[in-house]
């Protein structure tokens, strides 16, 4: 399908869609324009839990930070972007058509499996899921859910209920199982009350434990789910732990604290954090490799990109989930930033601001995709920053998906490669042929959410919407979207995998970036590393309410 010239749609087409009035006669209501966000707004599955605020709770608390950061989505923002945003969310040609023709051709050529096989229409399995099946339909219950995708949503749920089977007995990943299956299933749960999600979570998180019961209680990368035994991973060094998957657990295992009361998951992830906290860092880094027997680095390589990534993550959204009362994840934050930009932050001699790699003190002049995360990571810290650092953080995540989006513009499909490098002359573009692919990931993207979310600087639409038509040009064949082998010629060659993060990330941060603010709003909510929304555990906000419930029933 040929989309439509950017500004077809007029202001008046796009302004028809039905506006919803929310909260009466309360002070304070607001009109909002996306159904979905009203339907948040009456669903409080929080009010069953311990700890977790109601949904009323969180927008009430949500809009006393309004205005802080440029008057929400209406604000300054000029009328081209205004338009983007039109475009996208009202035209025929949505960022909901893309998802549900994603959808669509996994249930019909690969329903059940994990991923869709575009190209030869059949469905993927692969071993990083331990024999669990239905990655696509968890990565996309609440992506479908926020998009109003209702039919496609209640089939995503039916599937859930009746042959997500969780007696497996396969080798998976644990990181893997953690970001998307119970991620997943938390969103989901948090965002439509459905306690059979509920149910399934806490039954999958209790398979996940045993892969602790090593001498330090650092997980290894592998377990059995249905055995429980656990080993690295072959390619590790010296049967090591991976720092960004040990260290991307943090979100979703206080969660499954919080709904089973059972505080093993927490202690797990603290028990890791204070491990980190106290180990010798060289120069303040962390290492990606961790031995789970002695708790000591097995090699010096340090990486914001791969085997890295998601820790730092992890850090800054573990202060923000907690409603900024977990100090210990906020001092680690900061603390890692001042070395990772003493030490891995650069500028190229074209301007462009980039993180190296580090091993053992030299310096590897390559980023990696995945390294396009930390534009939207340094962003979304930047207000909590020290007062004097705030803007210099918030200038240098701009800096960064600056250089994530050159690495897109400066190829012939407009898409980026899997690691770009500035060295050999060349800048912010991949030298070696092995890493040309782009396989739908969304990392830079993401990244152009957050930072419209927190500037509203309409280039971030702008840029968000050159990937919606690299996308549609390059990765869209007749029956899904696939990678592709190399982002340097136009001649597709399609990779024949629909990532299972592309309906779950990809596609949910382009909708994100073209809604109003108030759809999963950054103060009430966290992304996990899959793009999964958790809320924010309002501590004081919970102890109101159970004032408050308290005095009613006296
Ligand atoms: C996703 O599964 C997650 O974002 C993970 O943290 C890194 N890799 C992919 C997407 O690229």
């Amino acid at each position: 399908m040929n989309p439509p010239p950017k500004l077809r749609v007029s202001l008046d087409e796009a302004t028809t869609t039905p506006r919803v009035t929310l909260g009466g006669p309360r002070r304070g209501a607001i009109q909002l324009r996306h159904p979905i966000t009203a339907r948040l707004r009456h669903v409080a599955p929080f009010r069953h839990l311990s700890g977790i605020p109601s949904m009323h709770c969180m927008r009430e608390r949500g809009r006393e930070g309004e205005g802080e950061r440029g008057g929400g989505s209406g604000g300054t923002q000029p009328s081209t972007s205004a338009l983007f945003g039109e475009l996208w969310t009202h035209n025929s040609w949505s960022g909901r058509k893309m998802m549900k023709f994603s959808w669509d051709n996994y249930k019909r050529y690969a329903w059940g499996k994990n991923e869709l096989r575009p190209l030869t229409r059949n469905g993927h399995i692969g071993n990083m899921f331990g024999g669990l099946r239905g990655a696509s339909i968890i990565d996309s219950l609440d992506t479908l859910y926020i998009m109003g995708l209702t039919e496609e949503y209640n089939d995503a749920k039916e599937w859930v209920q009746t042959s997500l089977d969780l007696n497996s007995n396969g080798e998976a990943s644990l990181f893997e199982v953690n970001i998307r299956y119970v991620g997943g299933l938390l969103a989901a749960y948090y965002l439509t009350g459905e306690e059979m999600y509920k149910n399934k979570v806490l039954e999958l998180g209790e398979k996940l434990l045993p892969a602790f019961n090593t001498p330090t209680g650092i997980p290894r990368g592998v377990i059995n789910l249905g055995s429980g035994t656990s080993w690295s991973w072959g390619w590790a060094s010296a049967g090591s732990s991976i720092l960004a998957e040990f260290g991307t657990l943090h979100l979703e295992f206080v969660h499954l604290s919080e709904l089973s009361g059972n505080p093993v998951y927490t202690e797990k992830v603290m028990n890791i954090r204070k491990l980190l906290n106290k180990i010798e860092k060289p120069h303040g880094l962390y290492p990606n490799f961790l031995s789970p027997v002695s708790g000591n680095w097995v090699q010096h390589h340090v990486s914001i990109g791969g085997l890295g990534d998601s820790f730092y993550e992890y850090l800054i959204k573990s202060y923000l989930m907690s409603d900024k009362t977990d100090g210990e994840a906020k001092k680690m934050y900061y603390g890692a930033m001042e070395a990772i930009e003493a030490n891995l932050v650069q500028k190229s001699p074209g301007g462009l601001t980039y993180m190296a790699e580090w091993r053992g003190g030299i310096l590897d002049h390559k980023m990696g995709h995945l390294a396009c995360f930390s534009g939207g990571m340094i962003g979304i810290g930047a207000d909590d920053g020290a007062p004097e650092k705030r803007q210099h953080f918030l200038d240098l995540a701009a800096e960064i998906t600056h250089t994530c989006h050159e690495s897109y513009t400066r190829s012939a499909t407009k898409l980026g490669p899997e690691a770009f490098r500035f060295d050999g002359g060349g800048e912010a573009t991949a030298t070696r042929l092995s890493d040309r692919y782009y396989i739908l990931r969304p990392e830079v993207i993401e990244s152009y959410m957050y930072m419209w979310r927190l500037t509203h600087d309409p280039k971030y639409r702008e840029w968000g919407w050159e990937a919606v038509e690299a996308l549609e040009q390059h990765c869209r064949v007749e029956s899904g979207f696939s990678g592709i082998r190399d982002v340097y010629t136009m001649t597709a060659s399609h990779d024949n995998m629909q990532q299972s993060f592309f309906l779950s990330e990809t596609l949910k941060y382009l909708y994100l970036l073209f809604s109003d603010d108030d759809l999963l709003p950054l103060e009430d909510w966290v992304f996990n590393t899959e793009a999964h929304p958790l809320p924010v555990i309002r501590r004081s906000c919970a102890q109101d309410e159970a004032t408050q419930d308290k005095t009613s029933s006296e």
